[in-house]
């Protein structure tokens, strides 16, 4: 039986510390989902088709990872494959009250178990949502992407 674990977030885009914890998973699993998880509330600067590509892109050397879109509870999305646990990065006690309460959570909804995986210090500050911040501005944020997703987001921002 496969070994299987799911990378859940909104990836609006993927940064250089999503891939570390993507790419950290996927040497302890056989097979690793990344779940690009549909929040109806949260216009994103990438469409969720988008995201899914760039994702694709930069985790196809990994050879284990699997990227899909899911629309519900995240422990919906690891009952529908057989999914026992989640991985998470934890970057600083900042994350650290609402990630235990998700882990919580998804554990008594349905036993699906949450690891979390100590960030790259590299990568301790880094966020999608900071990284769109600093690029808007014109801020050198080419260190902290995928150079595909840098290309991307540089000509997104230069549309608007
Ligand atoms: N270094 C290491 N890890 C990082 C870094 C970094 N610099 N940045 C992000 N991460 C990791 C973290 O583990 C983070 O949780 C994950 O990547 C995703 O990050 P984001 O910012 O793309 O995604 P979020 O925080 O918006 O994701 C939240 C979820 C989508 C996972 C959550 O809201 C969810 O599970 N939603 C589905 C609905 C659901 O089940 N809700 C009930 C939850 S109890």
């Amino acid at each position: 039986k496969l070994r299987r674990a799911v990378c859940p977030g909104s990836f609006d885009p993927i940064t250089n510390g999503h891939l570390d914890i993507i790419g950290r998973a996927s040497k302890l699993y056989d097979v690793v989902h990344v779940a690009v998880m549909i929040n109806q509330s949260k216009k994103g600067l990438f469409t969720v088709d988008e995201r899914i590509d760039l994702i694709r892109q930069v985790t196809a050397d990994f050879g284990n990872v699997k990227v899909e879109s899911f629309h519900g509870l995240l422990v919906d999305f690891c009952k529908q494959r057989d999914i026992p646990a989640i991985v998470k990065g934890l970057r600083a006690v900042s994350d650290f009250d609402y990630e235990l309460q998700m882990a919580q959570m998804n554990i008594g909804l349905s036993g699906v178990e949450t690891l979390f995986v100590p960030t790259n210090p590299t990568y301790s500050f880094l966020s999608s949502s900071l990284v769109k911040e600093v690029a808007t501005w014109g801020g050198d944020v080419s260190h902290l992407l995928p150079p595909v997703v840098h290309e991307a987001l540089t000509e997104r921002l230069s549309q608007r």
